[in-house]
């Protein structure tokens, strides 16, 4: 058997074939290609960066899907259902809204691969494939499979290798689709078998994905010892909880840990209550001055991630909470618009409220654009929530915010090596700020099924 992996791009603002300028490796299908019998044949199409071959020969395609994805999935699968090749679809999406998919594919599985991708191979070569697989999480991850990353060879992606340790996470912060995915459940891989991934490939620079490395401390630690003779370096996400335990901060600077993605949400305590985010309450709610002094202590960069539209922002608050951003030097940060992903108790509380925009569907509507506001603010029109985001990416993007920020002698000049990671990415980030705002989800309005294969 044939089968093709896919990895759906979100869109293109003018045809042209690549929007990320953070081109990653889809671990997600690096994984299933591991857990398909070798005798079947893998083949792997990036639509971020390359045409599908929609006509090359296929006896299955596998889909993976976000909700920001699920347009150009759906376009996919259109294809090759006029092509009679089965589709199976899976992902976050798939979790998340599995009445809506299962009309764009022949089967889809709700949840983790691992233990349901062999029954549903042997479907597959039987025909007979069910609609639905709903199989919840695996547990431990992978299990033992280590990732296939030759399916990854040639493609052009960064030069990091991307793995995890754990899935998911304890909290249930209101507006996180993981908080549905997951449903406060934290579960990791033995640490042997993250080693044996490490030593099996050659990167010395590796990105845990986990939702939270730390949600489980004790856990992470074990992970950082057994990373510390290894020598190599890391970034991932994580709670800022955790600068208050020190063994843990120890461990990660020891073990590599060069800085993490961490949600601080809002400057206004408020908005974090209302999102029911109490981890990060323990300094004094949106204030973080102890926890933002202690990153620093330790060296670790920190991408700061935010998300804007609460019923307690304003514009003004919106605006300031970028210049905040920049006063205390971030190296990187997002400025995310609150998005409704379906089953979520923020998306449940829009819909009840009749707040929903676009059908309450933004994710499938034509007119819906790419960091755009998909609801009804409380105290702003959706434009004026767009703008403000729109300026605080600008703003902290701007080269003399970059400048300024490059000067925290702890964190971006602590050393020579922090310093190119700052002037390596900054740019990188700048530059998708504005490749990324308004784009068209999916390509179809370009004329193109798949780019050029009509
Ligand atoms: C790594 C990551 C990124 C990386 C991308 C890496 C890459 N390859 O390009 C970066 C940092 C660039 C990124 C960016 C974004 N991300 Co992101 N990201 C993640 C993260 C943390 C991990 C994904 C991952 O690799 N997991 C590891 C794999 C092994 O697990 P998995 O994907 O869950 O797959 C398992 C199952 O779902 C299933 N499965 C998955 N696919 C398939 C397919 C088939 C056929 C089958 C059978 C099974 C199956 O089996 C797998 C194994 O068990 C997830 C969080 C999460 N838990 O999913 C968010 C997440 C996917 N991201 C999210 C978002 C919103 C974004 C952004 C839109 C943010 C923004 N505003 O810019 C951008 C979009 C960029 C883009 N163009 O795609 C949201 C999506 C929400 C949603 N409802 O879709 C998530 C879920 C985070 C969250 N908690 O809300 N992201
Ligand atoms: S802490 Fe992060 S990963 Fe965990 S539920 Fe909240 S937003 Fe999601």
């Amino acid at each position: 058997m044939k089968i093709a992996l896919i990895k759906p791009t979100i869109g293109t603002k003018s045809g042209s074939l690549y929007v990320d300028e953070g081109r990653m490796e889809p671990l997600q299908l690096g994984l299933i290609a591991s857990l398909i019998p070798p005798g079947d044949d893998v083949v792997l199409y990036d639509d971020r960066m390359e045409q599908i071959p929609f006509d090359d020969p296929a006896d299955a395609v596998m889909i993976t899907t976000e909700t920001f994805t699920a347009k150009r999935a759906y376009e996919i699968a259109a294809e090759y259902a006029k092509r009679k090749v089965p589709v199976i679809m899976g992902g976050m999406h798939a979790k998340l809204s599995p009445e809506e998919m299962a009309e764009h594919c022949d089967s889809l599985i709700a949840g983790d691969a691992e233990n349901i991708l062999p029954q549903v191979l042997e479907d597959l070569k039987n025909g007979a494939l069910r609609p639905v697989y709903d199989c919840g999480v695996a547990d431990p991850p992978q299990n033992g499979s280590v990732t296939r990353r030759d399916i990854f060879a040639g493609k052009g992606y960064l030069p990091v290798s991307l793995l995890q340790f754990s899935r998911g996470c304890v909290h249930g912060c209101k507006y996180c689709a993981g908080s549905v995915y997951f449903d406060k459940r934290h579960y990791c891989r033995r640490v042997e078998d993250v080693i044996a991934e490490i030593k099996s490939q050659k990167r010395k620079l590796l990105f845990f994905v986990d939702d939270n490395l730390i949600a489980n401390p004790e856990k992470a630690k074990e992970l950082f010892r057994a990373l510390i003779p290894l020598k190599i370096n890391w970034v991932s996400q994580g709670t800022v909880s955790m600068v208050y335990d020190n063994e843990l901060m120890d461990l990660i600077v020891k073990s590599g840990g060069l800085g993490f993605v961490i949600g601080f949400e809002s400057i206004n305590p408020d908005a974090i209550s209302l999102m029911g985010k109490d981890v990060n309450i323990k300094g004094g709610a949106g204030k973080y001055k102890t926890e933002i002094e202690l990153l620093r202590q330790w060296g670790l960069q920190t991408w700061a991630a935010f998300t804007l539209g609460h019923d307690t922002d304003t514009v003004e608050s919106i605006k300031q909470t970028a210049e905040w951003a920049i006063r205390n030097k971030f190296t990187f940060a997002a400025f995310n618009i609150l998005m409704p992903y379906p089953k979520t108790p923020l998306y449940e509380k829009l819909a009840a409220e009749g707040r929903l925009l676009y059908d309450g569907k933004w994710w499938l509507h034509d007119e819906y654009r790419f960091n755009h506001a998909s609801f009804l603010p409380k105290n702003m029109t959706p434009d004026e929530l767009t703008e403000a985001a729109f300026y605080c990416r600008k703003k902290f993007n701007s080269l003399t915010a970059a400048a300024y920020r490059m000067f925290e002698p702890q964190t971006n000049m602590r050393t020579l090596k922090k310093l190119i990671t700052y002037w390596l990415y900054n740019p990188l980030f700048r530059k998708e700020v504005f490749k990324k705002q308004g784009l068209r989800l999916g390509l179809k309005h370009f004329g193109q099924n798949g780019r050029g294969c009509d």
